[in-house]
């Protein structure tokens, strides 16, 4: 019964405007060249395309139907299973190559008492990873050795420095997570050191695996395994879970540490993964872990009922600042530390990190932001100031390849070499970029987005000149379309009459979201402008309160770009976002997390505004 829109008319009401498609009606090209003055949206809206037949779900009203159905759903039953992802949705080892190898090999170690190590990575992926095997371990009786590479002195993956160290302490076994499947070489090292190494990775594996006890890698070309996009997290938590399972000890507490991981390296929220987060997230909910409660109440807006956002823009930026600028040891202490104090102490200290890895930033992206400026159009554009630290070279370059919608490179140099991390739209092939410049280059590695690369300070003029003159798209062959910046998939348009709680929950319902499913965005029509003000340190945000017949109806505009037009009060207003309910000061409300606006006069919903709807009963 509920939500009788402008989804709920059909597509036989959706009526084409000025000539303009349904499927994508830019900018409001035909009112915004009208009227000069009328505030014109900032991004493309690409606005769904009409379902002839949309599907009815159990449990949804007729939007959020269409809405599952543009996605793909096509009955309850696969709706359900999808919903309730848990345990039975994880898939049986025995189709992973080597994960028994892998297991035994453990096992035995833990019979003879021989020390282990895990060796995994700087970023959060990485960590989860290492601690999930060191929770499993310690269940087990073990105390591992964990080992995360020097991001300055040895870079990704195992390194022969590093193992030699490890061999010195008398380990006999070292278990990789989130790399290892490209370290043939070092693997030669580590069992000319009397090393057995068992590789757990989920990066695409060299046509010739490392001579390692067992490889573990869901990529591998024999591996039947039915769902590849495991993070690192993931499938230590896979195998880890079978460890402990194997010996009747519970799993409980694993699966917390690998949605953040999970979370971290964006894996699809469809699949296993999306199992993981949705045990990790219960697990988080309920959890005693000192730890984790600590971290939980700094970064989550309920720090009860953690969601996979809360992960991804607050626990995960946290542990990721240790990674860039201080020691990924301090945020696996806190992953470990079952003692409250201590884990409040250490919390706190990593809640500063967190705040000057942000402010560290904000001046990067700046430097680079005026650098880029000066250089109008330049694609690929490299940007280099040697003041930058290694660990943000990754988030200055995706910043600005995100805010102009080019391939960039940000570099520095870092000891005796310059470093440099690569972000790319989708015309650009950032390892293949790379592979075009390799002659100028020590190092590379990475894939089509992004990618990571060494060179020698005399080479990098003309590594430079070289890769500038890439050009773009690259490779030349590549017909992708060169990406503009700012467009925004809405996935329903409503009129502000049905946006309520009913639609809210029925939303909440889908997640967690993540690629492969993401948030749903909304455009909402019908809405009168009561107060809109900027608010925030620098004005940085924009509060709006909207007028939707006798009620009123709040919104919120993080970091809006400080050129852009508040309507005034009595405007009509078409506002884009995604729902949330605000709990900040006590009672709950519904609340739009805008993220972009228009007035109804040049708003590309134009072309989908309808005769009056008028409510009336249906199904
Ligand atoms: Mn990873």
């Amino acid at each position: 019964m509920a939500g009788l829109g402008y989804e709920a008319q059909g597509s036989t009401g959706e009526l084409s405007f000025c000539g303009a498609d349904n499927e994508t009606v830019s900018g409001g090209p035909c009112a915004a060249a009208r009227m000069g003055s009328v505030i014109s949206p900032a991004l493309e809206w690409l606005l769904p395309e009409p379902l002839l037949d949309p599907p009815a779900f159990a449990g949804f009203g007729r939007p959020v139907s269409t809405l599952l159905g543009r996605r793909g759903f096509r009955d309850d039953e696969q709706l359900t299973r999808f919903l309730t992802a848990g345990a039975g949705a994880l898939h049986d080892l025995s189709r992973m190559a080597d994960a028994e190898r892998a297991l035994d090999r453990i096992d035995a170690a833990l019979e003879e008492g021989e020390p282990i190590a895990i060796w995994g990575d700087y970023d959060a992926d990485g960590m989860t990873a290492i601690v999930v095997w060191v929770l499993a371990l310690q269940r087990l009786g073990a105390e591992p050795i964990r080992y995360v590479p020097s991001r300055l002195a040895e870079g990704y993956g195992l390194s022969a420095h590093g193992l030699r160290g490890l061999a010195a302490k008398g380990v006999g076994l070292v278990i990789t997570c989130d790399c290892g499947v490209s370290n043939a070489a070092e693997v030669e090292v580590a069992r000319s050191l009397g090393i057995d190494v068992v590789i757990t990775d989920h990066h695409l594996p060299p046509a010739e695996l490392p001579r390692a006890v067992a490889v573990v890698d869901p990529h591998r070309p024999d591996c039947a395994y039915p769902d590849p996009d495991l993070t690192g997290a993931g499938l230590s938590y896979k195998l880890a879970a079978a460890l402990v399972a194997r010996r009747g000890v519970s799993t409980d507490g694993l699966a917390a540490v690998a949605a953040i991981g999970t979370v971290a390296d964006m894996a699809p929220m469809t699949g296993e993964s999306r199992a993981i987060v949705r045990l990790g997230l219960d697990e988080l909910a309920r959890t005693s872990h000192a730890g984790l409660r600590a971290l939980l109440t700094r970064s989550c807006e309920a720090p009860g009922q953690p969601t996979a956002r809360d992960l991804g823009f607050g626990v995960i930026p946290r542990i990721n600042a240790a990674g860039r600028i201080a020691d990924a040891e301090l945020a696996m202490a806190l992953l470990l530390e079952t003692d409250a104090t201590r884990a409040a102490a250490l919390a706190d200290e990593l809640e500063v990190i967190h705040e000057q890895r942000r402010e560290m930033t904000k001046v990067a992206v700046e430097t680079a932001t005026a650098m880029a400026a000066a250089r109008p159009g330049v694609a690929p554009l490299v940007v280099r100031d040697d003041a930058w630290v290694p660990g943000l070279l990754g988030l200055i370059a995706g910043r600005l390849a995100d805010s102009l919608a080019r391939p960039v490179v940000a570099a520095a140099l870092v000891g005796d070499e310059v470093r440099g991390s690569v972000r790319a739209p989708a015309d650009f092939h950032a390892a293949a970029s790379m592979e075009a410049c390799a002659a100028h280059l020590l190092k590379r590695g990475g894939h089509a987005a992004a990618g990571g690369f060494s060179v020698a300070p005399e080479a990098w003029d003309a590594f430079v000149t070289a890769y500038e003159a890439l050009g773009r798209p690259f490779p030349v062959t590549s017909d992708a379309e060169p990406q503009r910046p700012g467009r925004v998939p809405i996935d329903l348009v409503l009129h502000a009459r049905h946006v309520d709680w009913a639609l809210a929950a029925e939303l909440e319902r889908l997640a967690p979201f993540g690629p492969g499913h993401v948030e749903p965005v909304l455009a909402i029509t019908g809405m009168l402008v009561a107060d809109v003000r900027r608010v925030g340190a620098r004005e940085a945000h924009a509060t709006f309160r909207m007028r939707r017949g006798i009620e009123t109806f709040d919104a919120i505009a993080f970091g809006l770009d400080a050129s852009r037009v508040l309507p005034a009060t009595g405007t009509e207003l078409d506002l884009v976002g995604t729902l949330e309910r605000d709990s900040f000061g006590g009672m709950p409300h519904l609340r739009l997390r805008v993220l972009d606006y228009a007035e109804s006069a040049a708003s590309p919903l134009v072309a989908r505004r309808l005769p009056v709807p008028h409510l009336a009963p249906t199904g």
